[in-house]
């Protein structure tokens, strides 16, 4: 059907309650008590799982965030003694470049935004008792954790982890020789490629779920944003993942059997790889960055009491910009010696896509005109992730354009510009959704002053952090470099070099109060009861936090998720599953 059809005039037939779990166990009125394990570790409860993704992802993101500590330090202090580990040198220096932004793009992001917020809200919000595959999602969760194990395992073999950048760009790559390292890169290939099963096996699940389970009487078009971007989200990745997983199969062969995909010498093409991994590379930044905008559209109404500012603009900006993100690959490879007539059009559908992610901005900050706010910290989050996420948008014109890009890749500039296109969604995304939900999840809230000193905290020392780095980008620093006094054009940098130094470690700093606040809350926080923050979507119909099967009876939805402050109403807002009755009927969309 139509999603954004107009509301027919008379309401289609509610239909058939959906089949929940797939028809494989059985949701009746009582449960057998579950054992430890079937419980806690190989649980098909989409929330359980959604906590396990959660945790995974949190943990490594302290990993990310540690190997990135360990970057700036030797930027900072070329050559320092770094306690229990003693100098660091040009290789160990590679391999923590390479698994820092391994981590946090496959590691981190992934399982936080799709992982654990995809799964915990997916069913919640449509009014499910659980994910269409429940097994599948189970063991899309351990695929996951297995690939996890295959990752840290890589530091421990001979020859340490991967050296050779996050993009693993051949022929560096595909050569043991070039790189010295044999069983890091394999192993690093093994574990990306279990990573993409995983959530190729989760993908599937949210399209499905999102799709065929919706309670009785919500059409596409009365689903929350965020599963929209959801949905859309793990529509690209489905369509994005094949390439690269070829091109790394490709990869292991040359590296193993003697194969020359990516080797000129025996007709091969090293530039096929590029090709192949940002095919899959650029759908990717909005596989994350679709999901964070998600959150920013639920908690924006909310807590400005007031609907959603464009719902179809949004839509539609959300699946111009999915189909986009397909056309412009090759503005990764401006420096390749792509064609000029190749790079023009590339430059031009990359300042196209800026088109569709505007107006999805504007269309929040439309919705906060003359609204009554309400700076909770979730709101907080969201407002930073659109004002820090403007910095990298804007940015991102400028390397989309050939021209300028020919003189900035490679530098700081970029590794500036892609830290704020990434840290919004990933991060503050993040924070605003676990302020928002953690309610949800455990039934408790979160304590406002420590989350308001987290929030001003990881604000002001992620630009810290980074602003210094468009300086030194447009002043000519390469990105990948591990000892800057080799450069005698770098020397007049290291003050910035220690200021992004500092950043990173008041950054660091600023989670401890995420982390106090998180487990301390489990035990003292305020009981939340099932709607603390009067919110309209079907989530907030079941308990907190949901039991096994999530609601006591099947809602059913009678209107879209965004109705804040409608005229005639008592209250200031309208949750989904009320029946408004007769008069209320105008008050559809
Ligand atoms: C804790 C905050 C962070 C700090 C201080 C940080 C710092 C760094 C540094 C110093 C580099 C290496 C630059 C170079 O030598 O070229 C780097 C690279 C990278 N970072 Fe981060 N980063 C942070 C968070 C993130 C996040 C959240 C993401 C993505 C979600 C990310 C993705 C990447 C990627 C993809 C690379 C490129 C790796 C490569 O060149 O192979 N970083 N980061
Ligand atoms: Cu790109």
């Amino acid at each position: 059907m139509n999603p954004v059809a107009e509301a027919p005039a008379i309401r289609r037939p509610a239909p058939p309650a959906p089949a929940a779990h797939g028809g494989d166990d059985a949701h009746g009125g009582h449960h057998e008590p579950e054992s430890f394990w079937r419980r806690y570790v190989f649980s098909t409860d989409h929330k359980m799982i959604a906590k396990q993704y959660l945790f995974t992802g949190v943990f490594m993101a302290l990993v990310g965030g540690f190997l990135a500590q360990l970057m700036r330090v030797q930027l900072a202090s070329p050559g320092a003694e770094i306690p229990g580990m003693g100098a660091m040198h040009a290789g160990q220096y590679n391999t923590y470049v390479t698994m820092h932004g391994t981590t946090m793009i496959f590691w981190v992001a992934m399982p936080l935004l799709l992982g654990a917020f995809g799964n915990f809200l997916i069913p919640l919000m449509i009014g499910a008792k659980d994910m269409a595959f429940p097994r599948l999602n189970m063991l899309s969760y351990w695929t996951f954790a297995l690939s996890t194990v295959v990752l840290l395992g890589s530091f421990f073999v001979p020859g340490g982890a991967s050296p050779v950048g996050w993009t693993a760009y051949p022929p560096l790559s595909a050569n043991p020789q070039y790189s010295g390292n044999v069983w890091g890169v394999h192993l690093w290939i093994l574990a990306v490629a279990l990573e993409m099963v995983a959530f190729l096996m989760g993908g599937i699940n949210y399209i499905t779920t999102a799709i065929n389970l919706r309670a009785p009487g919500m059409r596409m078009k009365d689903l929350p944003l965020i599963l929209w971007m959801q949905i859309v989200a793990s529509v690209i990745f489905l369509f994005s993942a094949g390439p690269l997983v070829a091109g790394a199969v490709m990869l292991l062969l040359d590296r193993t059997a003697g194969t020359g995909f990516y080797n000129p010498a025996a007709g091969g093409d090293p530039l096929l790889f590029q090709h192949l991994f940002w095919f899959f590379g650029h759908p990717e930044v909005y596989v994350l960055l679709l999901p964070g905008l998600g959150i920013v559209a639920e908690i924006l109404p909310v807590f400005s009491r007031k609907p959603v500012f464009g719902y179809k603009m949004i839509l539609w900006s959300t699946i111009a910009t999915g189909l986009l993100s397909f056309v412009v690959w090759a503005h990764h490879q401006f420096v390749s010696g792509i064609d000029p007539r190749l790079a023009a059009p590339f430059s031009l559908t990359t300042i196209l896509i800026s088109v569709p992610v505007a107006v999805t901005l504007f269309s929040f900050i439309a919705t906060l005109w003359k609204g009554s706010i309400e700076f909770t910290t979730a709101m907080l989050f969201a407002l930073g992730m659109i004002a820090v996420f403007l910095i990298g948008g804007v940015t991102g014109i400028l390397n989309g354009s050939a021209a300028a890009d020919i003189y900035i890749h490679d530098t700081y500039f970029v590794v500036a510009h892609f830290h704020y296109a990434l840290i919004p969604p990933v991060f503050f995304g993040f924070f605003a959704g676990i302020y928002y939900w953690y309610p949800k999840m455990f039934g408790r809230m979160m304590n406002e002053t420590l989350g308001k000193l987290h929030f001003w905290g990881t604000t002001i020392f992620v630009n810290v952090t980074f602003l210094p780095m468009f300086v030194m980008g447009l002043r000519g620093y390469p990105r990948r470099v591990y000892d800057p006094t080799q450069f005698s054009s770098l020397g007049d940098m290291t003050l910035m070099q220690i200021l992004a130094t500092v950043g990173t470690a008041g950054l660091l700093l600023s989670q401890v109060p995420l982390l106090i606040n998180f487990f301390g809350s489990l035990r003292w926080g305020k009981v939340a009861g099932p709607n603390p923050w009067r919110a309209n979507t079907l989530e907030w119909a079941a308990p907190s936090p949901p039991p096994h099967g999530n609601f006591a009876a099947q809602p059913s939805v009678y209107r879209w998720p965004y109705e804040y402050s409608a005229p005639g109403r008592a209250e200031d807002w309208h949750p989904q599953h009320l029946p408004s009755g007769a008069a209320a009927e105008g008050s559809r969309s």
